[in-house]
């Protein structure tokens, strides 16, 4: 039996049975066999949920970057490590072999030393999907510098923010990025967040579009004249496995992004681990991940999971939609893709568009479909399953958080049977439980409740940068000695999970705990529907009432909009009950999303409840203009 790679169920609850029993053997036995390390630790793990501190791996010494780049090299140094395929369809991919990314991190980490980059500096890196985004991030792991990726896509304020939590010495950037038909001027954007940073001393401008761009005397440089005098040599620096590797933030419902802190050891042992059973990656695949770096999906599974495992790992520069919407497919039949992750957003747009696009390409080399980010419905599923697997391909439905660096709970796949909109089971080392309001643990199967994690696990974020304190009040403050996950969930009668959503969606409407999560998947069935969100609005008899945002396809033929919201409540009924009817519904054109797809209720309770003065900033939103014209359909609603 081997603990690491994971092949049938029974083993699989072998391997979790012991993961319980004896952690910490369980760990060791991974890190000592799959790893390479300067010096071996002297305990495997210690922790205390009050504080809240955990460590794993203790007084061993690494570095990330040997394990995921120098020790492949005499046995994989031609085999691709990343192969890039950039956003016009006519430029020829890039394959980087793990010799030449070793001389690529190389060169880069020479370069971050002569700017002055030290141990434990912070970097910002806001890249487009790009070689350099991956290579810069390597190189700060290599000379142990804590990176900082920001979305390349996120405005000139909300990069100064974060830039300025850090306090980040350089920022790594490009002239600008293409994104499907349209160039984005990323210097420009770095210009105008820089206005508010003083901590920021050199930028590194890798040059993408070849766009006329100011270049500020003292502060700018040019990355590729750096690059090409630097020694395609050195050594790594020799890391403490609990030194912070990088910061990523993420948002929470309030106030400042939340900048977690991963550390090294305990991230690197399970996002390969995980990396390795969540795809079943095999030593010739090709793997693709469609998210950004920018989010920790890329970080775990673009870069450090996969090349731990010594993966090809593809890399897109580009949109779902351009030059159409069957780029994906075409993706995957040119460099014929064995496992494929993407997020429920893009499979739901994807399928908008019909099978046509689809059917043109053979998919045949697909093994592994993965989804991330929110709970697929059952329609997108099966969509995904049929027309993409073509029923010969199981779906990973994979939770986990930026808070968790890893996948929490999924289906392994050839393993786990799956269920639509199941997560299933917890990998192993996972100890999920449901909570209830007051806190009590909900035992057996066929509960619903709060999900909480209650044993440390290695990859778990360790603090919040620069504020401990929030750290605590939120992951570890609304349950005993647990960390709280912010996400609702259900076992069903086997002990599969499923994720229900957050539960800061929960709206009480006389009385009754709705959670919008399966009242949108009722309204999602709705054959004329694309999308809903639900939010809660003041009432003066239910105290809260439901307010709908629903988005229709596009038929061609007009609908009546009366007997559609008729319709809509009456498929609520059937599924949920009519308590969960919605009092209005608004159709819209669009949703205020995230980049990573997460639907912004915040914004959609604020409208709701005609209080639209201060919505905050919309400016990281994927879509700021759908804000508008969302307000402005609200005013027929008053
Ligand atoms: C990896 C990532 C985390 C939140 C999480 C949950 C939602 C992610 C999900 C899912 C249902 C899944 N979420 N995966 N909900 N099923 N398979 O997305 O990290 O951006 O931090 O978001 O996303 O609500 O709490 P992050």
């Amino acid at each position: 039996m081997s603990n690491y790679h994971i092949k049938h169920l029974e083993e699989y609850f072998q391997v979790y049975r012991k993961s319980v029993r004896e952690p910490e053997n369980f760990w060791e036995e991974i890190a000592e066999e799959h790893f390479i390390w300067r010096k071996k630790w002297d305990k495997v793990l210690s922790w205390d949920f009050t504080k809240p501190e955990v460590k794993w791996f203790e007084g061993a010494q690494l570095n990330i970057t040997e394990n995921c780049i120098d020790r492949h090299l005499a046995t994989r140094g031609d085999k691709t490590a990343i192969l890039f395929e950039p956003n016009n369809p006519d430029e020829p991919a890039e394959h980087i072999t793990y010799k030449q990314l070793y001389e690529r991190v190389n060169k880069f980490a020479n370069v971050l030393k002569a700017q002055g980059i030290k141990k434990g500096d912070r970097v910002c890196i806001y890249v487009p999907m790009i070689p350099e985004l991956a290579v810069s991030m390597l190189a700060c792991a290599r000379i142990g510098a804590i990176h900082s990726v920001v979305f390349a896509g996120f405005s000139a304020k909300a990069l100064s923010t974060r830039i300025n939590d850090a306090e980040c010495k350089m920022v790594i950037t490009s002239d600008g990025s293409y994104r499907g038909a349209k160039t984005i001027d990323l210097k420009g954007i770095v210009d105008d967040a820089l206005e508010n940073c003083s901590c920021v001393e050199t930028v590194l401008v890798a040059k993408r579009i070849n766009s006329d761009i100011t270049m500020k005397e003292g502060r700018d440089k040019w990355l590729q004249p750096l690059l090409d005098k630097a020694s395609p040599k050195g050594k790594a620096e020799v890391m403490n496995a609990e030194d912070p590797l990088f910061i990523l933030y993420t948002s929470g419902s309030t106030g400042m992004p939340k900048g977690m802190v991963h550390t090294t050891a305990g991230y690197m042992v399970y996002t390969a681990f995980s990396f390795k059973n969540a795809f079943q990656y095999r030593e010739k695949d090709v793997y693709w991940c469609t998210a950004d770096i920018g989010w920790i999906t890329g970080h775990s599974y673009i870069v450090y999971g996969p090349l731990a495992n010594g993966a090809t790992t593809v890399m897109f520069e580009g949109v779902p939609s351009y030059p159409d919407f069957g780029r994906f497919w075409q993706i995957v039949e040119k460099h014929k893709v064995n496992q494929f992750y993407t997020a429920p957003t893009a499979i739901r747009a994807l399928a908008k568009q019909g099978v046509e696009l689809v059917e043109k390409h053979d998919l045949s080399s697909l093994k592994v479909l993965g989804s991330v980010g929110e709970p697929i419905n059952e329609e997108a599923w099966h969509w995904y399953n049929d027309n993409i697997g073509k029923r010969n391909a199981p779906i990973i439905d994979s939770w986990w958080q930026t808070e968790t660096g890893g996948i929490m709970i999924s289906p392994i796949p050839y393993v786990t049977p799956t269920k639509p909109t199941y997560a299933t089971l917890p990998f192993p080392g996972i100890q999920p439980c449901l909570r209830d309001e007051e806190g009590k643990e909900l035992k057996g199967n066929q509960v619903s409740g709060r999900l909480c994690i209650k044993f440390p696990w290695p990859s778990m974020a360790r603090t919040i940068w620069g504020n401990h304190q929030r750290y605590k009040e939120t992951y570890f403050s609304a349950f005993d000695e647990m960390y709280f996950t912010g996400d609702g969930a259900l076992r069903d009668e086997v002990g599969y999970y499923r994720i229900t959503g957050r539960v800061d969606d929960v709206i009480i409407v006389s009385g009754h705990n709705l959670g919008t999560a399966p009242i949108e998947d009722a309204v999602n069935e709705h054959p004329a529907v694309v999308e809903s969100a639900i939010v809660g609005f003041p009432h003066d008899v239910k105290g809260n009432a439901l307010y709908g945002y629903v988005i229709l396809k596009d038929t061609g033929e007009s609908r009546n909009h009366d007997n559609l919201r008729k319709e809509i409540n009456q498929v609520i009924t059937e599924h949920v009950g009519p308590i969960a009817k919605l009092d209005k519904i608004q159709f819209t054109e669009g949703l205020p999303k995230t980049r990573s797809g997460k639907i912004m209720r915040r914004i959609l309770r604020k409208i709701a409840h005609n209080d639209t003065s201060n919505l905050g900033d919309t400016s990281t939103l994927l879509n700021p203009e759908v804000v508008e014209s969302i307000i402005e359909g609200a005013k027929d609603y008053k």
